[in-house]
């Protein structure tokens, strides 16, 4: 009788999940961070130009730990866009000897021939939700006079393979741990992008380079829907600035529902779970229907109704 018990208690443990508390390392990479121009008193970072930032990491509270650089310094740069979310295309990163629950130390540097500038300081608690979840996206702010902010992706994969002391790992889970999120634009986002902004193979106007566009993953535009909102592009001449809007964080799920010129994006009470792109004396209200991303344009009253809209 007691044989029975334990059989079905092994059987059920293991269909029921992977836990990544057994990766003895873990695959941490930058997404996005911003600098500020000059440094906290205010004057420029290098003589004439932007500052050149690096980013390492180590484990804390380890014994001979040394540290690794995660995000390679990228120069003249205020934009700090190392990676976006999706797994697959990790871009930079480090496998660093740390699992569930463990700390990292995080230094961001001005890259200079002489001693490098100081930027920020961040300590990183690996979360616990990365035992069932196998991926966990944090978000930092540093210490001190000048704080920045950095968002990071801590997973048992590298998108190649899985961590040492795991046989296989799942496939990566988007929970993101604030209302907003922000990463690089991912590949297959910005495939569309380029190709709503005519970019040519190889051109390299603002408007065709990834750096130059916001990512805000938020659900805090319509209740109960995870939005992914890109903005940026910065075209001469051109009003309003250009938008990707898609329902939905995961790449392999999301839907587009717009790509397009806006002034601002607002939401109105009278029209539930829709975004308005509000362009000069007109506006979009972009929404999700039965599953199936939708565009209308908003007629004379909601016009008047967004107006007082936030
Ligand atoms: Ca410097
Ligand atoms: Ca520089």
């Amino acid at each position: 009788m007691r044989r029975w018990v334990w059989l079905v208690l092994c059987v059920s443990t293991r269909a029921w999940a992977e836990d990544y508390r057994a990766c003895k390392e873990l695959f941490v990479s930058p997404l996005v961070s911003k600098v500020a121009e000059t440094n906290a008193s205010g004057a420029p970072w290098d003589e004439g130009s932007l500052p050149d930032p690096e980013l390492t990491a180590m484990v804390a509270d380890a014994e001979g730990a040394t540290p690794a650089v995660i995000g390679p310094r990228l120069e003249d740069s205020t934009v700090l866009a190392w990676n976006s979310l999706p797994l697959a295309e990790t871009r930079s990163g480090a496998w660093l000897p740390v699992g569930v629950g463990g700390s990292l130390q995080l230094m961001l540097t001005d890259q200079d021939d002489g001693p490098s500038d100081f930027i920020g300081a961040f300590s990183v608690t690996v979360p616990e939700s990365l035992a069932q979840t196998g991926t966990a996206f944090v978000q930092a702010t540093s210490q001190g006079a000048q704080p920045v902010s950095l968002t990071l992706r801590i997973s048992a994969s590298d998108g190649k393979r899985g961590c040492a002391g795991m046989e296989k790992v799942g496939p990566a889970r988007y929970e993101l741990p604030a209302p907003t999120f922000s990463a690089r634009v991912d590949a297959a986002l910005f495939e569309k992008i380029r190709s709503a902004q005519k970019c040519k193979a190889g051109s390299t106007p603002p408007e065709c380079v990834p750096e130059r566009y916001d990512v805000l993953y938020t659900h805090e535009l319509v209740e109960g829907a995870w939005l992914t909102v890109v903005s940026g592009g910065g075209q001469a001449g051109a009003a309003g600035k250009f938008h990707a809007i898609a329902w939905g964080v995961d790449p392999a799920t999301r839907q587009v529902a717009f790509l397009g010129r806006c002034d601002t994006l607002k939401t109105s009470p009278s029209v539930e779970g829709a975004v308005a792109c509000v362009q000069g004396s007109k506006a979009t209200f972009i929404s999700l229907e039965k599953g199936k991303p939708r565009t209308r344009a908003a007629n004379a009253r909601e016009l008047e109704a967004l107006k007082g809209s936030p």
